[in-house]
């Protein structure tokens, strides 16, 4: 590593920006802040930016206090002025990349980013986009907005391509103890960047490309979403077997090498899992390639409402009743147990195609007080007695730690059950995912 390379992001008075201030972006610069390295945040929202002014966090896995040091002790202060980026040593991009409504990559977000970056952009500047996208992104659509400036990469400024692998909710692995892949467009690139990274991440991976570094975290959600897949898939032939499925499937896990647990599900929620390896296949598709295990694994993950709602209709015509007019209890919104998110959420999903048969859906979930999407929105409902006796049924879809699904399997009629959440109690029966109700 060239020494003059290494003193320059090794400084005491490094200024280290971070666009995107939301799970991702507001850990990375609490990390950093707490390194000793002075932050300035970045963010469209200016709510959002006030709010980490005045020590408030606006991130679940983030308390108030641990925002509030960073900018007492003058280590982090956060702004909408875009300006401000010429008084960064080194910029990270933290923003999001969803899907269009077409389901295709939508980069927009990172273009803004990269031309806020380019307007302000000097000799000397470290550029990493943390940003999931397609193999490809750094260098085809960053590298040339970057370069409008007249400097050169590697040489005038350097640019990497640094995976995030924020887990929302894991209080084990967090942003400085799991390992950091990086990869530069040129080698001083990736010297420059591990230079910087390594004062606030324990580990870091360097490799040898931003391409390298794109493609293994599209690998490590697709990794996730094919095996999700392959176990919802399993669920499906399970259920045409009669056996149940998580008997089998916690069978399996008890062979300690050469099988890793996955859980079947009412369907894939976030904005990573579900999102990211659509950003693959369709790069592919620019290459004349078809992805096909994605798409199968998509095809399958994306019917799994249609299942679990299958299975509402099923339970409910044991008992002589239609959808149509029954009340539906839907317990947890969130795309994942013991989060607030609802992003993707497959429980919006359940709602919408039971609501779609004419029944009438309330929902409870304590992390999400009030559900919002698409122009429609849903109150939450409290847990009480009255509720879970009033209901025909309640399908738990979303498992929060914090509910008690004991008490809904014994006070509600018929009880749906996704998420093995009502496992060894005793008093139902067992039969695939309708654990409680009228026998076939
Ligand atoms: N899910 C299943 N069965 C499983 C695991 C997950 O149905 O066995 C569902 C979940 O309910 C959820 C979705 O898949 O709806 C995604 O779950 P997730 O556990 O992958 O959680 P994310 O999307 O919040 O975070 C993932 C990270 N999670 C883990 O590694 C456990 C990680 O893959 C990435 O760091 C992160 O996405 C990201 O930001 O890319």
């Amino acid at each position: 590593m060239s020494q003059k390379l290494a003193e320059r992001f090794q400084k005491e008075d490094l200024i280290f920006g971070v666009i995107g201030l939301g799970y991702v972006g507001l850990p990375l610069a609490i990390e950093a802040a707490r390194s000793g390295i002075r932050v300035l945040g970045f963010d469209v929202k200016a709510s959002v930016a006030e709010g980490i002014n005045q020590g408030f966090s606006h991130i679940q896995d983030l308390t108030d206090d641990e925002i509030g040091e960073q900018v007492r002790a003058g280590r982090l202060e956060a702004t909408t002025d875009m300006a401000r980026l010429a008084e960064c040593d080194a910029i990270s991009i933290c923003v999001p990349t969803p899907l269009s409504k077409t389901r295709d990559p939508d980069v927009s977000f990172i273009f803004a980013a990269t031309e806020a970056v380019s307007g302000a952009l000097k000799p000397g500047q470290l550029i990493v986009l943390e940003s999931t996208t397609y193999p490809g992104t750094t260098r085809e659509v960053v590298l040339p907005e970057l370069e409008k400036s007249g400097l050169i990469v590697g040489e005038d400024f350097f640019l990497c391509f640094s995976p995030e692998r924020v887990d929302p909710g894991n209080t084990v692995w967090m942003t400085k103890n799991t390992p950091k892949v990086i990869g530069g467009v040129t080698a001083a690139c990736s010297q420059a960047g591990v230079s910087l990274y390594s004062r606030f991440f324990d580990t870091l991976v360097p490799v040898s490309s931003t391409e390298a570094a794109e493609l293994t975290k599209i690998l490590e959600n697709t990794f996730r979403a094919v095996n999700i897949g392959l176990v919802n898939e399993v669920a499906l032939i399970a259920d045409r077997l009669g056996v149940d499925v998580w008997e089998v499937i916690d069978a399996a896990a008890t062979k300690p090498f050469g099988f890793m647990k996955f859980t079947p599900g009412p369907g894939l929620g976030g904005h990573c899992i579900p999102v990211d390896p659509h950003y693959l296949s369709w790069k592919m598709r620019t290459m004349n390639y078809k992805t096909r295990f994605i798409d199968v694994a998509s095809e399958i993950n994306s019917a799994m409402p249609e299942f679990v709602t299958g299975k509402v209709w099923e339970a409910l015509n044991r008992a002589g009743k239609a959808v149509k007019g029954s009340k539906v209890l839907v317990v947890g919104v969130a795309y994942k147990p013991d989060i607030d998110d609802v992003r993707e959420s497959p429980a919006v999903d359940v709602i919408r195609l039971l609501e779609g048969d004419g029944a009438e859906v309330v929902y409870h979930d304590p992390y999400v007080p009030r559900l919002e999407e698409d122009g429609s929105s849903w109150e939450g409902q409290d847990l009480t007695d009255e509720l879970l006796s009033s209901v025909d049924v309640a399908v738990i879809v979303t498992n929060h730690s914090n509910v008690d699904h004991g008490r809904i399997f014994e006070l509600a009629p018929i009880v749906v059950d996704t998420r093995n959440a009502t496992k060894g109690l005793d008093g139902g029966f067992q039969e695939g995912w309708i654990v409680k109700g009228p026998r076939a």
